[in-house]
């Protein structure tokens, strides 16, 4: 009897502290596991890292040209040395603009020298713009490798923004050339603006209309110099001539346009 007696609370003893074990762990597991939980919850909750993609290509301006060019009708090709494709954007106007909103393609005819001293020197010659370099500029009809009184149209290219016609022409000074350009416009628009820079002085025509006169202080090229308000383009090519006066040093010009909502008309050029 002693032996069971011992053996009975022997095995209560045991239970009891096995019950106390099993509880403890139990509670030790819930314990544990719930910062396991957390974990979880959060690692789910956390940003899942992907794998790197590969950067995808995007050509905007190659498909807005697409895009322009097939609304242009086959009679309407142009010389395509310069072609240059106005685009309507969503873009604001900004106080920077990149080169893609600046008129590339051109095709310039001259140099045409004058008398410096004639017209005053170095800090003067404004008038040397009014001097007519060849008969009706206003109808010139630019046209590459075409002949004008001994001197050809050639091509040249705006150098990111500007054109060089320094570079053209041998770094000369007191001389003129002009500068033409067809512009294609998608639609009738009236009250665009023509936004100008010039190294010196300028006369700007617009569809053999005279629309804009610079002589007044010699100046170096910047883009947007000058605000030409009330420009009207033709659904279709518009010719724009211009006749650039050096007097010393640089050479160039800028020239873009903007909408009649004055937003920045991209240019497209080939
Ligand atoms: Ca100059």
């Amino acid at each position: 009897m002693e032996l069971k007696k011992h053996k009975s609370v022997k095995f209560v003893v045991t239970g009891l502290i096995l019950l106390f074990i099993f509880t403890g762990c139990t509670d030790e597991q819930k314990i544990s596991h719930e910062p396991v939980v957390t974990e979880t919850v959060g690692a789910q909750e956390a940003p899942i890292e992907q794998p790197a993609a590969e950067p995808e290509i995007v050509e905007p301006v190659v498909e807005e040209a697409k895009e322009i060019k097939s609304l242009i009708p086959a009679e309407a090709k142009k010389d395509e040395i310069t072609a240059n494709y106005l685009l309507p954007t969503a873009e604001e106007q900004t106080s920077w603009l990149g080169a893609e909103y600046y008129v590339k393609n051109w095709l310039v005819l001259g140099p045409y020298e004058y008398d410096g001293d004639k017209y005053g020197g170095e800090w003067a010659c404004q008038d040397a713009v009014d001097i007519a370099f060849i008969e009706d500029e206003a109808k010139l009809t630019p046209k590459e490798g075409a002949e004008i009184e001994g001197k050809n149209w050639q091509r040249v290219e705006a150098d990111d923004s500007s054109v060089d016609v320094d570079s053209v022409y041998g770094y000369i000074d007191y001389a003129a050339a002009y500068l033409g350009a067809y512009v294609y416009s998608p639609t009738d628009m009236k009250n665009c603006t023509l936004y100008l820079g010039s190294d010196d002085y300028v006369k700007v025509y617009v569809n053999e209309e005279l629309v804009h006169t610079y002589k007044q202080e010699r100046r170096g090229a910047e883009p947007d110099s000058d605000k030409v308000p009330g420009i009207t383009l033709k659904q279709g090519w518009n010719k724009v001539v211009v006749k650039l006066v050096d007097v010393v040093q640089g050479w160039q010009l800028y020239v873009r346009f903007a909408d009649p909502d004055g937003k920045p008309l991209k240019v497209v050029s080939e």
